[in-house]
């Protein structure tokens, strides 16, 4: 598939979860360099920037898809040959591809040791990552019971216990609004991300922060599971994270309300860093206040400088 069915596939949500978009958009570059038939060097230049371009504002609120894309294009300096281009764009790929699937599986084995056997786990949306964590307990031979809420408009929540199942793992659904109401039977919560800002702050699917109070209230400790390519450079430099709204259609058909109804659908929301206890990284578990030198040690300095001092 080509960048453009890539990116319309992203938008349309048939490639979704944070860390496969990333993958997915890694591959759709990779794919473009290989197939260039031309002997042109800039020209194999400005497809590839045009394909950035087309697959950053597929899904704008996800820093995984801008850190991948990122990845794909370090160390392609405008000098470059056209041989030269081409190869440090699949080889960028390629490692970035292997390392996103390396993450998910350490993410699984150190989450592991934060689930106590009998833990009662809660967990919001689909994430890999999250389940990464819940599916080594149980190859780890723990008792865990798993609460999946049904992560309304998507209903993501009948991904997660579809994988569940696929994984040997029984599970109970839950309807999003009766998350807080099930808090007191509940011993830990394990969510995603989509970005991690500078200050901590976790920006998941909607509804993350309403379960985060819930849990914050319920003292049930809320843990963030996320590759270390989920935290945001940009939020370094103050920019703030578009939450992306979508259709109305994904959440009502037009003849279901008045035509004097607007029907809002943000689909992601923001978890404040004092109600998140740990975020699960592939480097190790962390306070959310640490986000900084994630960013700064992962992503490094230089290069921070130099995507800001393009702006
Ligand atoms: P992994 C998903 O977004 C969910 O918000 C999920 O928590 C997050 O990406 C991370 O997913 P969407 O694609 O990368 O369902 O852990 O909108 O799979």
């Amino acid at each position: 598939m080509g960048v453009e069915e890539i990116a319309a596939g992203i938008s349309r949500m048939e490639i979704r979860g944070a860390a496969e978009i990333a993958r997915k958009s890694a591959q759709a570059l990779k794919e473009e360099a290989l197939d260039y038939r031309g002997r042109d060097v800039e020209e194999l230049r400005h497809l590839l920037n045009r394909g950035k371009e087309e697959l950053l504002v597929s899904r704008p609120t996800a820093i995984s898809l801008w850190n991948g894309v990122q990845a794909v294009f370090k160390g392609t300096q405008s000098s470059m040959g056209l041989e030269e281009l081409r190869k440090q764009v699949v080889k960028n790929a390629d490692e970035f591809i292997k390392r996103s699937k390396e993450a998910v599986e350490i993410i699984g084995r150190i989450g592991s040791r934060r689930v106590r056997d009998g833990d009662r786990i809660l967990t919001h949306c689909n994430s890999k990552a999250a389940l990464s964590v819940i599916v080594r307990a149980h190859e780890e031979g723990k008792h865990i019971e798993v609460f999946a809420t049904e992560s309304r408009p998507w209903r993501q929540g009948l991904l997660t216990v579809k994988d569940l199942a696929e994984a040997g793992i029984g599970s109970t659904m839950i309807v999003d609004s009766a998350a807080r109401w099930l808090m007191k039977d509940i011993d830990l919560v394990l969510v995603g991300a989509d970005t991690i800002c500078s200050n901590g702050a976790v920006i998941n699917k909607i509804g993350t922060s309403q379960i985060a109070l819930a849990a914050h209230e319920s003292r049930v400790p809320f843990m963030v599971c996320a590759e270390t390519f989920k935290f945001s450079p940009k939020t370094m430099y103050g920019e703030l994270v578009e939450i992306e709204e979508r259709d109305s259609k994904e959440v009502v058909r037009p003849e279901e309300v008045p035509a004097i109804t607007k029907v809002l659908n943000p689909v992601f929301d923001a978890t404040p860093p004092e109600y998140i206890d740990a975020i699960i990284t592939e480097v190790g578990v962390i306070p959310p206040y640490a986000a900084y030198e994630i960013i700064v040690k992962e992503l490094g300095q230089d290069f921070l400088f130099e995507e800001n001092s393009t702006r």
